[in-house]
């Protein structure tokens, strides 16, 4: 697959240079790699003696509060009224794949009409950005951050240099996902060099697990269930179960790599009920399998080997459609 990517530098210079007060945020249930991003360009912009301010559609997760010391991530409130957002002059628009997934967030941004610009690394779906810096063979978006502050003659101070860090981290499963290079390990290396403790960066992100999400691990393990002669993954979690886990829908994060990993499996499923008729999908796949093809079947998308969809169906009613796709899918991955 060859990458894609449009990094449009000047244009992403000059909106910094001509203004002084930006938007930043990411998609709904943001990754590390979403908010290390957004970490690290607040903090350039403020070094620029710009304003910044970070507003996400969903809140915080836990183990990223590490990265902050003010609360500069938020959640979109009712404080964000019509005359907070016509007041800035661009919004730079982090990892979203998908404007959608932009939300409440998105919406505002169009109704005031904000100059945006987007840098991601998946790959472009919708001419919705006024600019991009986008790069799919980046493995991170935190890694084009790192291309642009460089460009930008940026002072790669710590607290930079530990969120661009935990971005890459974390999108690349720590360094052993196949979105990871040669660059990217230099990238980490200057960040290392620059005092970031990679040991204490894993233990905030990985080394902090909640006894509920252990639970709910318990109760997803049990229930996996195998087709294509072994080569689909797939379990379904209920309300019920993250109930009696006592867990919330974000600590599913990381079960759907989990389950990929099993022996002859090439592809996984999670499906997440989030209403009777609205389903969450994490696809991730190995090889030849490709999720992004298997995601976009349901309106989603995302990467080859990681993707996603919201589907307004119940998971009773999707199971056999994602059977059906699944099997479609593998007999073309079969043929190549
Ligand atoms: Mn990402």
């Amino acid at each position: 697959m060859t990458n894609e990517a449009i990094r449009d530098f000047e244009a992403v210079r000059e909106v910094i240079e001509n203004g002084e007060n930006f938007l930043i945020t990411t998609h709904a249930n943001p990754d590390g790699d979403g908010i290390g991003s957004e970490i690290a360009l607040y903090h350039y912009l403020e070094s620029c003696g710009k304003k910044a301010s970070i507003i996400n559609c969903s809140s915080m997760p836990n183990n990223f509060e590490f990265l902050t010391t003010n609360h500069e991530v938020r959640k979109l409130d009712e404080d964000d009224s019509t005359a907070v957002f016509k007041e800035y002059d661009a919004a730079f628009v982090l990892d979203i794949g998908n404007y959608a997934r932009l939300k409440e967030v998105g919406q505002l941004i169009e109704f005031h009409k904000i100059p945006t610009i987007c840098i991601d690394h998946h790959p472009k779906e919708e001419d919705k950005f006024d600019h991009y810096f986008l790069d799919t063979g980046a493995s991170a978006t935190g890694e084009l951050i790192y291309d642009l502050l460089k460009g930008l003659g940026a002072d790669f101070t710590f607290s930079i240099a530990n969120a661009i860090y935990s971005a890459i981290m974390a999108d690349t499963g720590s360094f052993r996902f196949s979105n990871t290079t040669e660059k990217t390990h230099r990238i980490a290396a200057e960040m290392l060099e620059l005092g970031v403790n990679p040991e204490s960066v894993w233990s905030y992100i990985y080394g902090d697990i909640p006894p509920e999400r252990i639970s709910l691990q318990v109760e997803v393990m049990d229930k996996i269930q195998y087709d294509l002669d072994g080569k689909l993954a797939w379990v379904k979690v209920s309300k019920k179960m993250l109930e009696r886990a006592g867990a919330t829908s974000d600590q599913l994060e990381g079960f759907a790599d989990y389950i990929r990993n099993i022996r002859g499996v090439k592809a996984s499923v999670v499906l997440l009920e989030l209403n009777d008729d609205l389903t969450k999908m994490s696809f991730r796949s190995k090889g030849d399998f490709d999720s992004n093809l298997f995601a976009k079947k349901f309106g989603g998308g995302g990467h080859k080997y990681a993707s996603g969809a919201r589907v307004t169906k119940g998971y009773k009613e999707l199971i056999p459609e994602m059977l059906k796709e699944a099997k479609e899918l593998m007999l073309i991955t079969n043929q190549k």
